[in-house]
């Protein structure tokens, strides 16, 4: 790379070789077609029975859905997606102030994913930021624009507690009480992604960001509305997420899949590149505390077997899950439970290389 950044303002006519995925790791996106059934969920709806249900339809076959009405405000959201556009448009010397490829840095302005670990980069830059406990970590981040730390502040609150909500809803739907999965995942960590991805000149050679699963509990993910990217892998296939106007997109993470002992999904999915215009998405990923202890409960374990993941604590699995390249085989399948005869392979990180 010749530049740290993409996001530099400078003009590629070609796609740098260090970017080329080979030939059949590629995306294929004329043979991705639109997801036409995305569950979404309406969080207004005053039967909470029918959220429940429409719930765990979309945790165990899709892994992913979409909520409206879900109680973010609109103006935190238009906030949030100004300032995060006037930090991509600031000065390549201003952001630089900002980078770093250390993964275990709680404010860093990056590139790609890995970018140290990896063999070919991303057409991606990223602002990561830690957002809980606020009082702790809003010093750190960037003071330019002027009012990011205020706006980022109150998008992280608001989307704080809609993502304990819907773990609440979660853990009903798997018959637990409500409480049962936020006290499990203990005080949670937050992070962000502030994610960019500049026009890309030959998008059919790259990624954005490659097929991954989320390595935390529940990513909450505004998507820009004017440009689509976000695909999910369903049945084998990639298919593409529209936007659609004041939604989230829900992914459940690696630590609800342990957690469900399985019968939720920590859906594949990744994010590709436009030749025309630039794209932004805002993940923001409730983590389980370091010292959380991943065990299914026990009703969730088919009596006389054991659980389809060993325990762990959220210490070890992320410690293990930034180890790695994000496009290897699913995280979790290294902690499965080899005495448990369900413990089957997760096949989809071939369809990975393959598809
Ligand atoms: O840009 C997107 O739509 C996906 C982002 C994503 O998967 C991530 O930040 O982990």
């Amino acid at each position: 790379m010749d530049t740290k950044v993409i996001s530099s303002g400078k003009h590629y006519s070609a796609l740098p070789a260090s970017y080329v995925r080979p030939e059949s790791e590629r995306p294929k996106l004329s043979e991705v077609s639109t997801c036409e059934n995305v569950p979404v969920i309406d969080l207004s709806c005053t039967d909470r029975a029918r959220i429940v249900k429409a719930l765990a339809y979309a945790c165990s076959v899709f892994g992913f859905f979409q909520v409206v009405n879900h109680g973010v405000s609109k103006e935190a959201v238009a906030d949030m997606l100004r300032v995060a556009t006037e930090f991509f448009s600031l000065p390549v010397e201003e952001k630089l102030k900002l980078y770093s490829d250390d993964p275990s840095k709680t404010m860093r302005l990056s590139t790609s994913f890995n970018v140290n670990k990896e063999k070919v980069h991303n057409w991606r830059d990223y602002l990561r930021l830690h957002c809980y406990p606020l009082e702790k970590y809003v010093p750190e981040w960037p003071s330019n624009p002027s009012s990011f730390k205020d706006v980022v502040s109150n998008y992280s609150k608001e989307v704080r507690a809609l993502g304990y909500r819907i773990e609440e809803l979660i853990s009903e739907s798997l018959g637990l009480e409500s409480p049962r999965m936020p006290r499990v995942l203990g005080d949670q960590g937050q992070h962000m992604a502030v994610n960019f991805y500049p026009p890309c000149p030959e998008p059919e050679l790259t990624y954005g960001l490659p097929g991954h699963t989320d390595p935390n509990a529940l990513t909450i993910l505004l998507q820009d509305l004017q440009v689509a990217g976000l695909q999910v892998l369903k049945d084998g296939k990639w298919l593409a997420i529209q936007p659609i106007p004041d939604a989230f997109v829900i992914n459940i993470g690696d630590q609800l899949q342990a957690l469900s002992n399985g019968k939720y999904r920590s859906v594949w999915h990744r994010a590709v590149v436009n030749a025309d215009k630039p794209r932004m998405s805002i993940a923001s990923f409730l983590c389980p505390s370091d010292d959380a202890l991943i065990s299914p409960p026990e009703s969730l374990v088919e009596e006389g077997s054991v659980a389809v993941y060993r325990d762990f604590t959220y210490a070890e699995y992320y410690k293990k899950f930034w180890s790695r390249n994000l496009d290897q085989e699913h995280c979790l399948e290294l902690f499965k439970n080899s005495r448990n005869p369900a413990a089957g392979s997760d096949t989809s990180s071939s369809i990975l290389k393959t598809s």
